[in-house]
């Protein structure tokens, strides 16, 4: 039996709005915080979100979350039950690290199926201060989620920022129906 794939919807706005079971982070591998969706993420979330970062690295990731990988936290005030931090790829011409950037989505998806989440947030990961291109960033995103959504993952969301960003999601979409 093929597996149905999950039902992706675009937000154009700002995802600490969002009411979902699990939101993804764009974080950095030290965990402890930063700029972009990162800033927000625990500006809107609290000082709870911290808390449990510095627990993990100081349990798991000493030498920080590699890149790729997901790992999941309270979600403090924010609209949701799990904040998932995946650390993107810093984007580079003269290595391809698109797997990476495919890992965060699919690590993330991962995570939400083990916590048991239904409905999750992405932002478009890596494609801020990392500098990955926004097409490229879209299709590597919506591939990988509608290959590697678990089952029991129904609503995906990529929540973008600016009109730019949503129409290259939009196209992407498209592309991949
Ligand atoms: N909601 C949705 N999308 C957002 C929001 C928001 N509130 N704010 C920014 N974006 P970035 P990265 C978009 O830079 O490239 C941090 O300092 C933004 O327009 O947040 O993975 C971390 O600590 C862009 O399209 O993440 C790392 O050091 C996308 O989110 C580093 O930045 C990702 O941009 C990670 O860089």
């Amino acid at each position: 039996m093929t597996q149905s794939p999950p039902v992706i919807t675009l937000v154009h706005g700002d995802i600490t709005d969002q009411h979902v079971d699990a939101i993804v982070n764009a974080a950095n591998s030290s965990l402890l915080g930063g700029g972009g969706v990162d800033g927000a993420i625990h500006r809107r979330g609290g000082p709870a979100i911290l808390e449990d970062c510095r627990k993990l690295r100081a349990s798991h990731y000493g030498r920080g979350l590699p890149t790729g990988k997901a790992v999941a936290t309270t979600a403090g005030r924010l609209h949701a039950r799990w904040v998932i931090h995946t650390v993107g790829p810093v984007h580079s011409v003269v290595e391809d690290r698109s797997d990476l950037l495919a890992s965060c989505y699919r690590e993330s998806l991962r995570v939400a199926g083990e916590l048991g989440a239904t409905s999750i947030a992405f932002p478009a990961v890596s494609t801020g201060i990392y500098g990955w291109p926004i097409d490229d960033g879209a299709r590597i995103a919506v591939r990988t989620v509608r290959e590697a959504a678990p089952a029991s993952v129904t609503d995906v969301r990529f929540v973008l920022f600016d009109t730019h960003a949503y129409r290259e999601f939009e196209k992407a979409l498209a592309a991949e129906r």
